[in-house]
């Protein structure tokens, strides 16, 4: 499959672990999606609106034969089907699903925006993404990414919940 694209899962509703992995097997069901890496699970204290409850969050890297218009809108469809209601802004979520990076595509559509607009402000982005590959970079920046990381002041409100390569291991598929 000839495109590579990050995608950012967080949920903080119901039971948040579930809600990472059926997004997973949704985007996995399609076969123009393949799951390539994925990073540990982190617990996350809400950025934004912050009067809400903590956040599961990761980070998966796909190969696909989509578009990335397309990615978009089966990731908008996996959203509703988990039982997304787009309510508050930035406010509690079943599962939010966000396409950080689409090859080293620059993508600026009313839809769509590629590489996500605030994805380096964001620890719980950050972290992480550079889990999945410490060299990655963002198309048309001079610093790789890892140096944005150093940047970000609220990273101790990104704490590892599920490691992973540790003890306690999980497969979003079965291998
Ligand atoms: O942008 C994704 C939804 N979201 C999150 C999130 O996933 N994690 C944390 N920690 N805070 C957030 N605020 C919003 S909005």
């Amino acid at each position: 499959m000839e495109n590579t694209a990050f995608i950012a899962l967080g949920s903080n509703i119901g039971n948040r672990y579930d809600n990472l992995m059926s997004a997973i097997k949704h985007l996995v069901d399609y076969s123009q999606i393949e799951l390539v890496n994925y990073s540990s699970i982190y617990e996350t204290d809400p950025v934004g609106y912050e009067d809400q409850d903590l956040f599961l969050n990761m980070v998966i890297e796909i190969q696909t034969t989509f578009s990335a218009i397309e990615l978009l809108d089966v990731c908008l469809k996996t959203e509703l089907e988990l039982g997304r209601k787009r309510e508050i802004k930035w406010g509690p979520r079943t599962i939010d699903l966000d396409i950080l990076l689409y090859n080293q595509e620059n993508i600026e559509t009313e839809k769509l925006i590629v590489p996500h607009p605030r994805m380096i402000e964001r620890a719980f982005v950050m972290i992480p993404l550079l889990e999945t590959n410490r060299d990655i970079s963002i198309p048309e920046m001079e610093k790789p990414l890892a140096a944005w990381l150093n940047a970000i002041p609220d990273k101790e409100g990104v704490r590892i919940w599920k490691q992973k390569n540790g003890e306690d291991v999980f497969e979003p598929i079965e291998s």
